[in-house]
């Protein structure tokens, strides 16, 4: 196996290593370039240009000639004129779409191939940019050029990735190393920067928040003049390659940054303050998009404090940000979270809707509340939160994760894009049509741009960035999904894989095969059936059945001597009725409701028979004995590799599998136990359970 070239910087390129690759006739194309329509020297045409000669040198072994026609002035780079005509014989023609010729929308673009010509139209320099990266994707994955005719537009109009990095370098729930961004209270621009950008513009990341959402200590100053100037510059290579730049806010600065003695929103000293530092912020750092808020939330300062609402303070900030065109993205993770566990009638479970919907409508234009796919938090299986779809009149954000904070730590393998289209995929039944969440988070629904899709990264420092080279299908496969939907999770590995790996069939086949069944099985050796925690406290990796079953976190499963789960159904917490019809009524009915989430609607005897005929209890040691064989072969299946990706990779993901296999078996016996104590029934086929 070739090494990655860049290794020598100390961090791999991941799905951008242009190694060399079978050519198929593409290399005809690259002999000579025109650009029309475009300004060759605007900083995004410049980093596309840039892109894809470097591609092509490394995967194609071409030096592209790229020649402006008519731009900016009439005059060729060189200096001398080129006329129209120049363009008959380019071999390649990148071209600015004219209106919205062909349906090519805002950010879109076209690659068609016609007689030994190629043509890439975009509709505007965002959308050469990506046009550039299909076409280098294409040639990774050695497909034939001749015959393309490709038509590609974002499905959402915000693609953003969050990250939970602290200025001391620290990530909340980072399992890939330190800060690229931070270290020591300081912010980081290096060249790392950059490939950061390229990475993820790569795959159509349009937005990016660099700091934690828990904004405290040296992070509140990052609006401050001790921060501007390098925040600027870092904003600055965002915008080579289409990506605004975004901050997490900490609600109280007012106070903490301005000595003001209160953060009430409707108070005109926190006002006035704002407006003067937003507009000191927009003033300072070019290419600022706006800002990301958890407020009133896990202990962070809020407006409930001063007995205001979530809009009052989302609002506020939306109006100081609104000359600058900037946006508020408002969490909507809000709920108590010093909950009494003897408690059964509060529900952590209806916290966000309960919190939000009653001010549905009176957000302004400009904010945008960011809801997490999940009524709780990112477990390995819960029902989509009813929030998406229940607001009607608010801009709306999905939020998802990456960062494998629930669902292994990038040691266990688990390829989340499934979990992600069976969200977007849901039915909210918000309207008669054109009503999932897909439409929701696509600006449709509302009419506007203000919409879009988050999700909370998974990188660090790392030399392979997400700790697990198989976590990089997570953080490659995030951005595809979020600039096309349509896109199943099956075929953005037929993408990833040959970029990243090899275009080897076996190998593409095998590494295919493992994060495909990932995700399921991942759920069969951890919690059963939706009810979802039963991590180790804080850490959230390993198993601990009880771990937070008597705490303040409103996490619990509520397991006796007679059954398992939470009754959220009308006879208990009613969380069931949050939804629109039917869903309501499915979700409702322990008969109606899909037995994946039933433990999360339901409290159920052991005895029940479910659908395959097994009951409760045999399903979850069945299924628990199921995931570790299954975590077993997808080892084995790795094994198989050897020699046919990088040894430095396949040593590491082999040396993860062993860490996985640990640990799903340790989740297996204790789980099975567990219940097997509880509730005093053995299982029907006499395997060992302790
Ligand atoms: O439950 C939690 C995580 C926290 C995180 C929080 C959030 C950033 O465990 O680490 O804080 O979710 O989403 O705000």
């Amino acid at each position: 196996m070739k090494s990655d070239p860049k290794e020598q910087k100390g961090w791999s390129q991941l799905w951008l290593k242009y190694d060399r690759k079978r050519d198929n006739g593409n290399g005809n194309y690259f002999e000579r370039a025109a650009v029309q329509g475009f300004d060759c020297e605007d900083r995004v045409v410049r980093s596309a240009l840039k892109e894809l000669s470097h591609g092509v040198r490394g995967m194609l072994g071409r030096t592209v000639e790229i020649i402006a026609l008519k731009e900016p002035d009439g005059f060729g780079k060189s200096g001398e004129r080129v006329e129209p005509s120049a363009s008959s014989d380019a071999s390649l023609l990148i071209k600015k779409a004219e209106g919205t010729e062909r349906g090519i929308r805002p950010e879109g673009y076209a690659i068609r191939e016609e007689k030994g010509r190629l043509t890439l139209e975009a509709a505007d320099e965002k959308g050469l940019l990506y046009a550039v990266f299909h076409l280098l994707r294409l040639i990774a994955m050695e497909r034939g050029l001749a015959g393309t005719d490709i038509l590609c537009c974002p499905d959402n109009p915000l693609r953003m990735y969050d990250h939970w990095d602290n200025m001391d370098g620290s990530i909340e729930r980072g399992y890939s190393g330190r800060s690229f961004f931070f270290e020591s209270d300081q912010v980081i621009v290096d060249e790392r920067t950059r490939d950061y950008a390229r990475l993820v513009s790569s795959v159509g990341i349009n937005a990016v928040v660099i700091n934690n959402v828990n904004v405290k200590q040296a992070a509140t100053w990052l609006i401050t003049d001790r921060y501007f100037e390098k925040a600027a510059q870092m904003a600055e290579i965002f915008a080579d390659y289409g990506i605004r730049f975004f901050l997490s806010l900490n609600y109280a600065a007012c106070m903490e940054l301005g000595g003001l003695s209160s953060a009430d929103p409707l108070d005109p000293e926190v006002i006035a303050w704002w407006q003067g530092k937003m507009k000191e912020c927009f003033e300072k750092i070019p290419n600022l998009g706006g800002f990301l808020v958890k407020a009133d939330s896990e202990g962070r300062p809020g407006p409930f404090t001063y007995g205001r609402t979530q809009a009052d303070g989302a609002n506020m900030l939306a109006d100081a940000v609104r000359p600058y065109g900037g946006i508020i993205i408002w969490r909507c993770f809000v709920y108590n979270c010093t909950q009494d566990w003897r408690d059964r009638k509060t529900d952590r479970a209806r916290a966000g809707y309960d919190n939000f919907i009653g001010m549905d409508g009176d957000y302004h234009e400009n904010v945008i509340l960011q809801i997490k796919n999940g009524p709780m938090d990112f477990q390995i299986r819960e029902p989509v939160s009813p929030l998406l779809g229940g607001l009607s009149k608010t801009n709306q954000m999905l939020e998802v994760q990456i960062a494998q904070e629930y669902t292994g730590h990038q040691i266990d393998v688990c390829y989340l894009i499934p979990m992600f289209k069976e969200v977007l995929d849901f039915h909210t039944y918000c309207r008669p049509e054109a009503d999932t969440v897909a439409d929701v988070i696509s600006g449709r629904v509302m009419g506007n741009q203000n919409a879009g899709i988050a999700a909370v990264c998974n990188t660090g420092n790392d030399e392979n960035w997400t700790g697990s080279d198989l976590a990089a299908a997570n953080l490659y496969g995030f951005g595809r999904l979020a600039f096309q939907t349509s896109l199943s999770a099956e075929e953005i590995l037929e993408e990833w894989i040959p970029q990243q790996f090899s275009a080897d069939r076996e190998v593409i086949d095998t590494i295919k095969k493992i994060l495909l069944t990932s995700r399921e099985t991942y759920e069969k050796y951890t919690s059963p059936l939706g009810i979802g925690w039963m991590v180790t406290p804080h850490e959230h990796y390993g198993c601990s059945v009880d771990g937070y079953e008597y705490s303040r976190w409103g996490t619990y499963h509520r397991a006796d001597h007679l059954g398992i789960g939470v009754d959220r159904s009308d006879q208990g917490t009613g969380y069931a009725l949050q939804y629109h019809e039917p869903n309501a009524s499915m979700y409702n009915s322990m008969e109606t409701c899909p037995e994946e989430l039933l433990l999360f609607f339901h409290h159920v005897p052991y005895n029940y028979i479910l659908r395959t005929g097994k009951t409760l209890i045999q399903h979850i040691y069945d299924s628990h004995f199921e995931g570790v064989e299954e975590a077993e072969a997808s080892a084995a299946a790795w094994d198989t590799l050897e020699g046919k990706v990088e040894e430095k990779t396949f040593r590491l993901v082999q040396e993860r599998f062993q860490r996985q296999l640990y640990n799903a078996r340790e989740w297996r016996d204790q789980v099975n136990s567990y219940f097997y104590r509880k509730s005093g029934i053995p299982d029907e086929k006499g395997r060992d359970i302790y």
